[in-house]
């Protein structure tokens, strides 16, 4: 059996777990991985970072190729375009909740919990995401889903990065874009009632009540040092 290495308030994550609820796949397990955050879990896999697909053994990181392959495995419902074109667009749109949203919220995220921010990280990586909200403004479709009137992959990258957008971003000191790209909050609206859609934002939120209840206890902030300290430990010894 396939075994996706995943946690709640991963937002890569969340993107393939959207992608198995909308094809209906039953037979991947999801589990979070015991060794994540340690130096072991770097010497597992490379990249040092969930998902990871777990595939008999042979493991494949990566949430768009991890997506990617999903749909050549599982063709059906296809979540792609139903012409090359328009399965060029749901990867732009992908891309754009991938790249261009999700990449920047996730170096960003720190700066909601630094006692002393840092204003030129904040105001270069939120400047990008304002800045690609108002991209995606122009590019989502208008009739509650990304693209093609269905439920695609842009769809599935773009919910937890939207997620990032509305929860995290306000905490960093930069306005939520949503609101003021009209398309975008039509969209997010209308998303949030689909329900494989649905299922991964209670995830994530429920990642986010418990990563905020450790920062607030001080957990967060020992658990983080004790990782940084293991790993330049693993690395002075490697
Ligand atoms: N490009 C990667 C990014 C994955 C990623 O950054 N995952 C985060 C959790 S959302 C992680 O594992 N972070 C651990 C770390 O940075 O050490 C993907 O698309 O899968």
């Amino acid at each position: 059996m396939m075994k996706l290495y995943s946690g709640d308030l991963s937002p890569y994550s969340a993107r393939v777990r959207m992608q198995i609820y909308a094809k209906g796949i039953t037979d991947i397990a999801l589990e979070r991985p015991a060794t994540f955050g340690t130096p072991k879990f770097r010497e597992q896999f490379p990249i040092g970072r969930i998902p990871v697909l777990d595939v008999d053994g042979d493991m494949m990181p990566e949430s768009e190729v991890i997506a990617e392959y999903l749909e050549a495995i599982y063709p059906e419902p296809s979540l792609l375009g139903a012409t090359p074109r328009e399965t060029a667009h749901v990867r732009t749109v992908a891309r754009i909740g991938d790249i261009y949203l999700m990449n920047n919220m996730f170096m960003l995220s720190p700066q909601s919990r630094a006692a002393t921010r840092n204003e030129g990280i904040v105001e270069l990586l939120g400047g990008q995401v304002v800045r690609n909200v108002k991209a995606l403004n122009r590019l989502i479709g208008e009739d509650g889903f990304a693209c093609c009137g269905r439920i695609t992959m842009a769809d599935c990258a773009l919910v937890p990065a939207l997620f990032m957008v509305e929860n995290v971003l306000p905490s960093t000191g930069v306005d939520d874009p949503i609101p003021a790209n009209g398309k975008v909050a039509a969209y997010w609206a209308a998303i949030q009632t689909n329900e494989h859609a649905a299922r991964v934002l209670a995830e994530l939120h429920r990642g986010l009540e418990e990563r905020r209840a450790l920062i607030r206890s001080g957990a967060f902030d020992k658990m983080m040092a004790a990782a940084k300290a293991a790993q330049a430990a693993a690395d002075a010894e490697a």
